[in-house]
């Protein structure tokens, strides 16, 4: 089988998506995800210019030398747009070569290991209240797993949680927004929304806590400490993980389980937080750490220490990277958790997909490949929208250290 020819789809069914389509001489035809929210024509132009044209006339099913390729060949390695663009070749690689053998793609990685992926749900509330009402709601849907968020008094947008009425999205179209962020009055706040939140819940739901990397290593061990009470699944993404050894300091204070690594793109950005058992779970996703491939290294190195996987899942990654991260989550014995965001009926219009959610779980489904199509005659009449995440200041103006 040769490839013949690859191409880049970027719309907007509700929000922007960077999708790559890899034709072969067979008919098959393949699909990888490169969205990077507030960044997608920048992995659109580098797919197109730079990596499609030394794609034609490979073998599909050279998946590992591809790989290889265009990390090692570039030169230039990692950061998030090259490992996006890679992760969008790679995924639709192990695509066509599930079609190819007509079998789903946890197969080709060592066959399910459980009859679900284990999901947890957003619940969010401008207030305590409206956050307990949120995760009632996610029970009755059956979710076993849900992240709580609620907005912190005297802080007027808290990121991450949704104006009244609106789903939870967290990039906004136009130009940037700022907000205002206040570290105190958050680490007031978190205990006392925990304390609410489990009281209601029950001890059987498992919480989860998102803290989008606002405070010091020593504020989120006190964060920690502070949570220990309410028995949290984890405390997610505590401290800006550049500096990998700042999580040793939250290490020494808290037994409070830590995820971090959405915004990794690269097994070296996790290698000194797995390798000393400074986190519990990881989040670099198929999409932003270079596909199935590298994901496959990565989660089995950190099989060694103890580390899972809890794939982050938000709406910005696409159908096709939930899919292939529940192919990935079914397979492997590491597996922990993965984020489920559900997307817009528009955003599942154009990418129908045979993953199912029952009683807790995600199944990818049985389809060959990923089992993930795209309507592309309806993606062609929802061109992509400039949009960004929003940035943050405190209260003095002074731009946020994240
Ligand atoms: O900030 O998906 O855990 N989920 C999150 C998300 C991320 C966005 C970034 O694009 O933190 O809301
Ligand atoms: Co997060």
């Amino acid at each position: 089988m040769k490839i013949t020819g690859a191409r880049v789809i970027v719309t907007s069914p509700d929000r922007n998506f960077t999708t790559l389509r890899i034709d072969t001489d067979e008919g098959i035809y393949g699909l990888g995800d490169g969205t990077l929210n507030g960044r997608e024509l920048a992995v659109a132009s580098y797919l197109t210019e730079h990596v499609i044209p030394c794609l034609v006339g490979r073998d599909p099913f050279a998946i590992e030398d591809i790989w290889q390729y265009l990390y090692r060949g570039a030169y230039w390695r990692r950061g998030p747009v090259t490992m996006s663009a890679i992760a969008a070749v790679d995924v639709a690689l192990w695509d066509i070569k599930g079609k190819a053998l007509n079998t789903p793609v946890y197969n080709l990685l060592g066959g399910a290991s459980r009859h679900g992926c284990l999901v947890y749900a957003h619940a969010n509330g401008s207030d305590i209240p409206e956050a307990i009402d949120s995760i009632q709601q996610h029970i009755d849907l059956g979710y076993l797993a849900i992240r709580a968020q609620a907005g912190v008094p005297g802080v007027s947008s808290s990121y991450g949680v949704p104006k009244a009425g609106k789903p939870y999205e967290p990039a906004e179209r136009g130009l940037p927004t700022e907000s205002l962020w206040s570290t105190e009055k958050y680490l007031r706040f978190a205990p006392r929304l925990f304390e609410a939140v489990r009281s209601a819940a029950g001890e059987e739901i498992h919480l989860l806590h998102d803290v989008h990397h606002r405070l010091t290593p020593i504020q989120a061990a006190r964060l920690g400490k502070s949570l220990e009470p309410y028995d949290l699944f984890w405390m997610e993404d505590p401290v800006p993980a550049e500096l990998q050894e700042g999580f040793a300091l939250i290490r020494q204070h808290t037994t409070t389980p830590i995820a971090t690594g959405e915004v990794f793109n690269s097994f070296h950005d996790a290698h000194d937080l797995i390798r000393n058992q400074w986190i519990d779970y990881l989040r670099m996703t198929i999409v932003h750490g270079g596909g199935i491939t590298a994901l496959k290294k990565a989660a089995d190195f950190a099989s060694v220490y103890h580390v899972k996987t809890g794939f982050h899942g938000a709406t910005d990654l696409s159908p096709i990277t939930m899919a292939a991260a529940l192919h990935f989550g079914l397979a492997i014995h590491n597996f922990g958790i993965q984020e489920h965001m559900p997307h817009t009926a528009l955003t599942d219009s154009v990418f129908p997909h045979a993953y199912t959610f029952a009683d807790g779980y995600m199944h990818p489904g049985d389809a060959p490949g990923l089992g993930v199509e795209m309507d592309e005659a309806l993606a062609a009449t929802l061109p992509y929208q400039r949009a960004y995440l929003p940035v943050a200041r405190q209260m003095d103006g002074t731009l946020t250290d994240w």
